[in-house]
């Protein structure tokens, strides 16, 4: 029989949770972040399953873990652990694992108001702003995002045919816009997307069976986001992304923002400079903006940056013991 504590500071990003891992997380080989994740998954997938899921964490739970980064580079390694898996990359898990590492003196920048964070899925820079002894906005400069695939029409059942893109923007987005068959998010209830994205998500994945062409340990369609006009006049649209079996970002998505931006840009409907405001299903907003091109193997690609807040809500000692019938945590089907 074990008892294993973890030390924990919870926070959400504009709605959305941030469970951080500041100790009792298990040691990773010295190797860069993409690497550690896979061993991460391979050896402890565990500790995120009892993390996450229900009786500690819910459906829509997501947090980081901190590591000491692989090379001088960088400040500091970030592994995202959520209910779907470890990610390569988490916007609003960026924003509140800095707002939590700044406020709780758990990294020190080696420049004031800036960090380099290693990723699995690469370098991102960040930018942020004090108020007092709190963060005030985060921004991420996103790793290299683009557009994979466009007007990919796959058939969702009750639903009929549905046009789609397909965007990488740190995980790989299917993209729905109002279309004949799905006349936007004002219909749709929560049950609605926890219903209909994992067959969306299926039907994605079977039709384009996505590959990163730079690092082929990133693949699969894991996020799908719906699209529709804004309700707050000061943003350029809103989205509701769906992840895990029934997660809904109560952000407005960090990568998912990504890879919508690299998806207009793709399509001429924004340019580099352009300043994007992203609302989510509880009207937060993130300020994101195409900072410039890029590329990522044959495609052209954009680099995004994210801007947002977050806000610490607790210290959480959590305790996993072996006596407990439901240690390794349980979702509801
Ligand atoms: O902000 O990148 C993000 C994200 C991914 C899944 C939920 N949020």
């Amino acid at each position: 029989m074990a008892s294993h504590t973890y030390f924990c500071v919870d926070a959400h990003t504009c709605g959305n949770p941030v469970r951080v891992v500041v100790g009792g997380a298990p040691m990773l080989s010295h190797v860069p972040m993409a690497e550690r994740r896979l061993e991460f998954v391979r050896n402890h997938d565990h500790v995120r399953r009892a993390l996450m899921f229900e009786p500690r964490g819910h459906d829509a739970m997501s947090g980081s873990i901190l590591y000491p980064a692989s090379s001088p580079e960088y400040d500091v390694g970030v592994l995202f652990i959520e209910v779907s898996g470890c990610l390569p990359m988490c916007g609003h898990g960026t924003i509140g694992t800095v707002t939590v590492a700044i406020e709780e003196g758990l990294v020190t920048p080696r420049e004031a108001g800036r960090l380099a964070l290693e990723t699995p899925a690469g370098r991102v820079d960040v930018v942020y702003t004090m108020d007092g002894r709190f963060v005030d906005e985060v921004r991420l400069f996103n790793i290299p995002s683009y557009l994979h695939a466009m007007d990919a029409r796959i058939v969702v059942a009750g639903v009929g045919e549905i046009v789609l893109d397909l965007a990488y923007g740190g995980n790989f987005y299917a993209i729905i816009e109002p279309q004949p068959n799905w006349p936007g998010l004002d219909g749709m209830t929560v049950a609605d997307i926890q219903r209909l994205s994992p067959l969306v998500r299926q039907a994605a994945q079977s039709a384009l069976e996505p590959v990163h062409p730079e690092d082929p340990r990133i693949l699969g369609v894991s996020h799908v986001m719906w699209c529709d006009r804004p309700r707050n006049p000061r943003a350029h649209a809103r989205n509701v992304v769906f992840y895990g079996d029934k997660g809904v970002d109560r952000s407005p998505c960090g990568t998912g923002s990504s890879a919508r931006m690299a998806q207009l840009t793709a399509r001429g409907r924004l340019k580099v400079g352009d300043d994007f405001v992203h609302e989510s299903i509880i009207g937060t907003m993130f300020d994101c903006r195409v900072e410039g091109v890029a590329s990522v193997g044959n495609h052209n690609a954009i680099r995004p940056s994210i801007g947002g807040w977050a806000r610490i809500i607790g210290h959480n000692t959590i305790i996993v013991d072996d006596r407990d019938p439901l240690a390794g945590g349980f979702q509801l089907t």
